[in-house]
């Protein structure tokens, strides 16, 4: 039997929009990744209604990530890149495997007990559960690996956990996924504020793919740094300057000591604007390919149409395998 390619899932949600955190983290490496695997690229606008959404900005957001994932070079007629709402799948095996996870299992996820503490007047059942859809939505296409963020790496292990048990009750079922997390820009933090994660929905020093260059430029020169002078890659006591100088190695592909000896002697006042005009490079030429791209609404409508019947026929295969195994009644 001819072997299958590697086969990767990755989403983000449509929560705010696109940073250079999403992009460092995951975007950047799909781009790399998915000339060598069978790649799902998704829009997982169900996670994003576990916190509240405003619903006419919710559906922007959906049609503009994906022209701003075409425009970061990802490419529609390799990889399958759909809604996750336009594939129920996600939802009814996400119930399924919301039946073999542990409520004490959900309650240690890191990422709940932050969302919980942000939005304390909020704290939904969807909010509790969204790591069981994750686990749906890798575990439905049977993914090897999964390109995130180092925030996300605990719900992809709590994926393998499940698909553990599952396949532990009823035979294999699923296969176990790997998360694949990048060495450099695992973890892009605040520039206001380097101890907390660049975030989408906490506008506060975020730099979003979409920003004009010159909000760019005011934003790394407003960065939050220490009282040194030092350009120096220290975690422990320089976490703005460390971060700043992880943000200009990915943005140019220079290594740690080329960017030390680039600015030694030379001060915050060089570094930061130097920071700030690679990243206006990075991302001019995809937010001029994602204003194109979004002015072609039958285009992006074709594309999310065909992803969302590509990925329901690999849908439709395990869940019906599931199904069947674990006792409901063939349609
Ligand atoms: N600051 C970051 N550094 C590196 N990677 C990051 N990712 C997110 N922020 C950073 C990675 O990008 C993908 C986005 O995933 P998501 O939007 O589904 O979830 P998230 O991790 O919750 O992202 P945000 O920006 O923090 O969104 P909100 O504010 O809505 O919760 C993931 O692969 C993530 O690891």
């Amino acid at each position: 039997m001819e072997e299958r390619k590697k086969r990767i899932f990755s989403g983000i949600q449509p929560s705010g929009e696109l940073t250079l955190g999403s992009y460092m983290g995951a975007i950047r490496n799909w781009v790399q990744l998915q000339h060598e695997y069978d790649c799902l690229f998704c829009i997982v606008d169900e996670h994003a209604i576990t916190v509240r959404q405003e619903p006419a900005q919710l559906r922007k957001r959906s049609v503009a990530q994906l022209a701003q994932y075409i425009a970061c070079g990802l490419d529609p007629e390799k990889n399958i890149m759909f809604i996750q709402s336009h594939v129920p799948q996600h939802a009814e095996l996400a119930w399924i495997l919301g039946c073999y996870t542990q409520f004490g299992e959900l309650s240690r996820m890191t990422q709940f007990k932050a969302k919980s503490q942000q939005h304390a007047d909020n704290i939904t059942a969807g909010l509790f559960t969204y790591p069981v859809l994750m686990a749906a939505d890798i575990l439905l296409y049977q993914a090897d690996l999964v390109p995130v963020g180092a925030d996300q790496k605990q719900h992809v292990e709590l994926t393998r956990d499940i698909a553990v048990r599952f396949n532990g009750v009823y035979s294999d079922t699923f296969v176990l996924p790997e998360p694949f997390i990048p060495k450099l820009g695992a973890r892009i933090m605040s520039l206001d504020d380097p101890s907390s994660k660049m975030s989408k929905s906490v506008p506060d020093g975020c730099i979003n793919l979409m920003d004009q260059p010159e909000v760019i430029m005011k934003k790394f020169k407003r960065a939050v740094t220490d009282c040194e002078t030092a350009v120096k890659f220290d975690q422990a006591n320089k976490p703005g300057i460390s971060n700043l100088l992880t943000i200009y190695c990915a943005a140019t592909g220079k290594t740690m000591d080329e960017a030390e000896a680039e600015f030694a002697g030379q001060g915050y006042g060089v570094f930061k604007p130097a920071v700030g005009e690679a990243v206006v490079e990075l991302f001019r030429p995809i937010r001029e390919e994602a204003d194109r791209i979004m002015k072609d609404k039958a285009y992006l409508e074709g594309v999310y149409k065909t992803g969302a019947q590509r990925a329901q026929y690999l849908a439709n295969k395990t869940l019906s395998k599931v199904q069947r195994k674990i006792g409901f009644v063939a349609r």
